[in-house]
Parts: C-alpha cells; sequence; structure tokens
C-alpha cells in the first residue's frame, strides 16, 4: 500500500472522506441515507480533495446493536454503484463481514477498512480473494459494551501487539504485507487516557513499518478534552492531525475534508523545507 498511489496531488498524505449510511450516527445524524444526497456529499468530499470516500453502513457508535449482512449490503451497495458511476475516486468499505466485503468490491469499492481487523468469519479469506488494501484497525470488545471500563495493562504495548498479530494472520491466509494499514483505534474500547497515550505513542505503530491510518475526527475525546459538541470539534481534530502527521501517520479518515487537508499542506511544507 503505497501513499503515492493513493494521493495524485503530490503530497505525502491521503484524506479519507468519511460517508456515513448508518441511520443513527452521531455525527451526521443520519443525513446520508437518501443516494442521491450521499452522492452529492460524496462529490463535494471530492471537490474539496478527498482521496479516498469511506463508505459505512453498519454503526460502530458506542452501544450500537448488530445489524445483519442483508441489510448492511443494501444500504452501502447502491450507493457505491451510483459514486463509481460518476467517479472514478477511490472506494473504501467500512465493514467486518466478507460477505459485505465481497459485495462492496463488486460493485466498485477498492479498499477494505475493518474496525474488527479481518477477524469475524470468513473475512481474512474475503480480502485474500478479493486482492485488495485492507486497514486493520484495533478495538476492545464490541461496540454494544467497549466503553464500559475499559482497561489495558500497557496500552500501547497491547495494541501494537494486536496489530502485529494481524498481520501475521494476513500473511498466512495469502494477503500481501504491502496491502495492509494499521489503525490504532481511537475511541474504540478506550478512556481518554488511553487514547491520549495512543496518540502520544504514535510513532510506535509508525515503527510497525505500514502505513498509518488516524480515525479521530469529532470523537467524543476531542468533546472529552475541550468540551465542545460533535459539530463544533473541528479545531480539536485538525491539532491531532498535525501532532499524527508529526509522528508519521500519512492517511487521516475526516468528516473535515478542506481543512484537514489545508493543516496536512502546511505539515507538509514544513516536512520538505530546508
Ligand atoms: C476509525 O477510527 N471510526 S466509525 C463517533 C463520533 C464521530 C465519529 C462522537 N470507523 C474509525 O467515525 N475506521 C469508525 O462522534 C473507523 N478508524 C477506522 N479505520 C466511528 C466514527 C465516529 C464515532
Amino acid at each position: 500500500m503505497r501513499i503515492s498511489n493513493l494521493n495524485m496531488t503530490g503530497t505525502n498524505f491521503v484524506v479519507m472522506g468519511i460517508l456515513n449510511l448508518t441511520p443513527d450516527s452521531f455525527s451526521d445524524g443520519g443525513l446520508y441515507l437518501d443516494v442521491p444526497v450521499a452522492i452529492e456529499r460524496a462529490q463535494q468530499m471530492i471537490a474539496e480533495g478527498a482521496d479516498i470516500i469511506d463508505i459505512g453502513g453498519e454503526s460502530t457508535r458506542p452501544g450500537a446493536q448488530p445489524l445483519i449482512a442483508e441489510e448492511e449490503i443494501a444500504r452501502v451497495v447502491p450507493v457505491i454503484e451510483a459514486l463509481r458511476a460518476v467517479s472514478n475516486i477511490v472506494i473504501s468499505i467500512d465493514t467486518s463481514k466478507a460477505e459485505v466485503m465481497r459485495a462492496a468490491v463488486e460493485a466498485g469499492a477498492n479498499l477494505i477498512n475493518d474496525v474488527r481487523a479481518l477477524q469475524e468469519d470468513g473475512a481474512l479469506k474475503a480480502v485474500a480473494d478479493l486482492k485488495v488494501p485492507v486497514c486493520l484497525m484495533h478495538m476492545q470488545g464490541q461496540p454494544r459494551s467497549m466503553q464500559n471500563n475499559p482497561e489495558y495493562g500497557d496500552v500501547v504495548k497491547e495494541v501494537v501487539a494486536f496489530l502485529q498479530e494481524r498481520i501475521n494472520a494476513c500473511e498466512e491466509a495469502g494477503i500481501v504485507r504491502d496491502q495492509i494499514i494499521v489503525d490504532p483505534g481511537f475511541g474504540f474500547g478506550k478512556s481518554l487516557e488511553h487514547n491520549l497515550s495512543l496518540l502520544k505513542h504514535l510513532s510506535e505503530f509508525v515503527n510497525i513499518g505500514l502505513p498509518v491510518l488516524l480515525g479521530i475526527s469529532r470523537k467524543s475525546m476531542l468533546g472529552h478534552i475541550t468540551g465542545a459538541d460533535v459539530d463544533k470539534r473541528i479545531e480539536a481534530g485538525l491539532a491531532t492531525t498535525v501532532l499524527g502527521y508529526q509522528a508519521g501517520a500519512r492517511l487521516f479518515r475526516v468528516h473535515d475534508v478542506k481543512e484537514t487537508i489545508d493543516a496536512l499542506k502546511v505539515c507538509h511544507a514544513v516536512a520538505l523545507a530546508n
């Protein structure tokens, strides 16, 4: 997974715009269930410079209930097909289910983003068969209960070790190493202190030697630090983007594409200076 293959603008970062198709999403409020409305939002993020559109149909917010594959496919496939019909943008599918991965790639998706790191039945095989890049994210527990007192000995060591184990599982299943992206999974079974330690020590994830994706946009940790409501967390999110870039993260999953790209252009310009 070379960043240069995902970013066409001469910069060394990749911005993934979030297109949420869940009715109960707390940051988008389920506004994009309509296919034309979803496509308009995607086109806006593309116009703002997004390199990837990440499409998700399963809510993974704290407390969320599981969804059956058929319903998830019914939400995401029409949007993937419609977006593919009007754009050659890289499309990522945010799912844990093998059937959804297969249906999404068939419909035109190019990348799998799995918050369960291919631990569900058939998921490793699906990605190996589909030969698409994959983002492996760490989560402790399941969305329904993950924020009820998450516990770690050493959060950084444990999350790095989990990702190493999943990379090994991928390679054993025939997924090539250079198709893998890793993600500490901010907010997924983590307290504020855990999230802060992961960001402070992000370079330990960069040292794994694979591209690191950061997904902090609008999340509760930003609200806990600043007191800002979910739609007023852009500046707080940009601070984490800059810190993440400086530590070596190169992929950023965000709602606020233009603002994030401007911040990253400054980071990149400084990185190029003498
Ligand atoms: C992620 O970090 N997150 S879905 C709560 C919010 C705002 C946003 C309170 N999928 C990640 O985006 N995939 C999600 O406001 C992800 N990394 C990867 N790879 C949760 C989300 C969100 C939750």
